[in-house]
């Protein structure tokens, strides 16, 4: 198993850069489908959601995991893997709301809510949540994929966004909010708030690229272990860097919540995400990937500055 990136240096910044764009290219033409649909304000409102920029990590790692898997449709599987990031935007316009986190600034200007009203945001988030599984069935089919894998692709997706998942993990969260957890419940909060999509995103990528199961399963494993130290990584961020470099006001003490970092320590906390690194990496050599995409991005998650 090999990618076309290990013909050349790779460089980790360039890959990013590259694949941003053709992200957001994606993202565009599913919103194509959607905006139009959508009331103007409730328009404006999914338009900054889902275009006031990110780090694109979702769909940029499900492609890099069928590229790893040999998929021949590249550009098919980053349509695919965009609905990855229409989740992934609602979520955060309803993390931000009042009624969650009443966070003012994301991506470092004023949060769609603060902008075009909570009304309007409540609705586009919401309208983004079947478009995301409309537009990957779409585009699955595209693909010409079979019936059979384009509904695994979809009860993923849907798996990972819901009760057992994200939506899930953010209801704990928020119930955690004044009390000590304890390390088992924060990973286990913390594997349906933020692991479960990230997770997604490699199943699906291996899942398109019609890979065998043992492929799959490594690259499941891996995605579980960047997911946490992901998480690690966001917890030691929101305690050690400023609301400029952040582009967001750090709030968890604010919140009063549970964090590795209250739990850890910094330095405990940033040597466990490191360790997680290493047994992502694992994953990779136990399945036979060869890819320096995936190898350069489970180290990107912890080294990010944002
Ligand atoms: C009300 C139906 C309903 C659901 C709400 C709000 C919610 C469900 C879930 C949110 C869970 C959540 C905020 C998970 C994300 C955690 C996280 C670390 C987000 C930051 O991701 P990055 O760093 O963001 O990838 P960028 O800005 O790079 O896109």
């Amino acid at each position: 198993m090999s990618s076309p990136s290990t013909e050349g240096a790779f460089s980790l910044e360039r890959f990013l850069d590259r694949e941003r764009v053709a992200v957001e290219g994606a993202l565009g033409q599913a919103l194509d489908a959607l905006l139009p649909l959508l009331d103007p304000q409730v328009r404006d409102a999914v338009r900054q959601g889902v275009t006031s920029g990110g780090k694109r990590l979702r769909p940029i790692l499900c492609v890099a995991a069928y590229r790893a898997c040999g998929g021949p449709d590249e550009e098919g599987a980053r349509q695919v893997a965009a609905a990855l990031e229409l989740i992934h935007a609602y979520s955060l316009m309803h993390d931000d709301l009042p009624c969650m986190d009443d966070a003012p600034l994301r991506r470092g200007r004023p949060t769609p809510h603060a902008v075009h009203g909570e009304a309007s945001t409540v609705l586009g988030a919401g309208a983004l949540i079947p478009a995301a599984h409309l537009h990957l069935w779409h585009s699955a089919s595209e693909m010409g994929l079979p019936d059979g894998v384009r509904r695994d692709l979809v009860r993923i997706l849907a798996r990972a966004a819901g009760a057992g998942g994200m939506v899930g993990g953010q209801a704990l969260d928020l119930l955690g909010e004044g009390r000590r957890l304890e390390r088992g419940e924060l990973d286990g909060l913390h594997r349906r708030k933020t692991g479960a999509l990230l997770t997604a995103a490699l199943s699906m990528g291996a899942v398109a690229a019609r890979a065998q199961d043992g492929v799959r399963e490594a690259l499941e494993a891996y995605g579980r272990a960047i997911g946490m130290a992901f998480q690690i990584a966001d917890d030691v961020l929101d305690a050690t860097a400023d609301a400029d470099a952040l582009g967001k006001n750090p709030s968890d003490a604010e919140l009063d919540k549970s964090t590795y970092v209250a739990l850890l320590g910094v330095g405990e906390a940033r040597g466990e995400a490191r360790r997680l690194v290493r047994e992502a990496r694992e994953a990779l050599r136990d399945g036979g990937i060869e890819s320096p995409a995936l190898d350069g991005l489970a180290a990107y998650v912890v080294d990010r500055d944002r």
